[in-house]
């Protein structure tokens, strides 16, 4: 039997929380899978980060609250396909790897299917990050009995199914608060490898490179903890 989707089950919008990413935007569109479109959510780029999204042939929208995971949400709220998926725009993850989650979701394998960072050669993904992410990761299994070992930086899910459940963090918060809303309201979740890069050359990290950006995502999760 040919199993392959046909094109409206990979129908996707990518989101892509943006913050400063003009330098790192050309990679990331290199490999976006065919038929999917793309809203790129800004909120206080100085760099022209709205400008190099649209000349790739994004859609921008702009939220006026600052933070990860208000733009998150300003981007799914603007997705009009029915499955929606979510990755950074620091060149970090590559696109290529959607199809593979998408069709998860799309053949109702998992409720939503999320990727696990393998990253690709030494000092990619520095020691604190890391142990953290380890960490949270086995707090989620614990509590939510998903078996994973990330905290979904990549994700595809259904667009209803993810307004269903009411996310608030607008900040760093809100993969972990995903996970746990995810659990209570009886999700699966698929987990698969996926490649993991440095962020593109001359762009700034916002969480693990620097310590003010470690210390306000231990503060946004343990927001959500508590
Ligand atoms: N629109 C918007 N995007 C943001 C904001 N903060 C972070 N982002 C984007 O969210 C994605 C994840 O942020 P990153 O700084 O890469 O954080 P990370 O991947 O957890 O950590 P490192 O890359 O290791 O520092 C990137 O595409 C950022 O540009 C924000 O306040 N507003
Ligand atoms: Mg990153």
């Amino acid at each position: 039997m040919d199993d392959r989707l046909v094109p409206e089950q990979l129908a996707c919008t990518v989101v892509i929380p943006c913050r400063d990413e003009a330098l790192a935007l050309p990679t990331v569109f290199r490999t976006i899978p065919d038929g999917m479109n793309v809203i790129v959510v800004d909120n206080g780029s100085t760099d022209g980060t709205a400008d190099v999204a649209r000349s790739l042939g994004a859609e921008v929208v702009y939220e006026d609250v600052a933070g990860y995971g208000a733009a998150v949400h300003a981007g799914i709220l603007a997705a009009t396909a029915p499955l929606v998926a979510v990755l950074d725009g620091d060149g970090s993850m590559d696109p290529a790897d959607l199809p593979e989650l998408v069709s998860v979701v799309s053949r109702r394998t998992a409720t939503m299917a999320i990727g696990r960072r393998r990253p690709e050669g030494k000092g990619v993904w520095p020691w604190h990050a890391r142990a953290g992410t380890a960490v949270l990761a086995w707090w989620i299994r614990r509590s939510s009995g998903f078996g994973v070992h990330d905290l979904a930086p990549m994700r595809v899910c259904r667009r209803d199914d993810l307004l269903a459940l009411d996310i608030t963090d607008r900040r760093f918060g809100y993969p972990l608060e995903l996970m746990i809303k995810a659990s209570r309201a009886g999700w699966t979740v698929h987990e698969r490898d996926i490649v993991y890069r440095s962020r593109a050359r001359g762009t700034k990290s916002k969480v693990s490179g620097t310590l003010l950006g470690t210390w306000r995502t231990i503060v946004d999760f343990a927001g959500v903890l508590t």
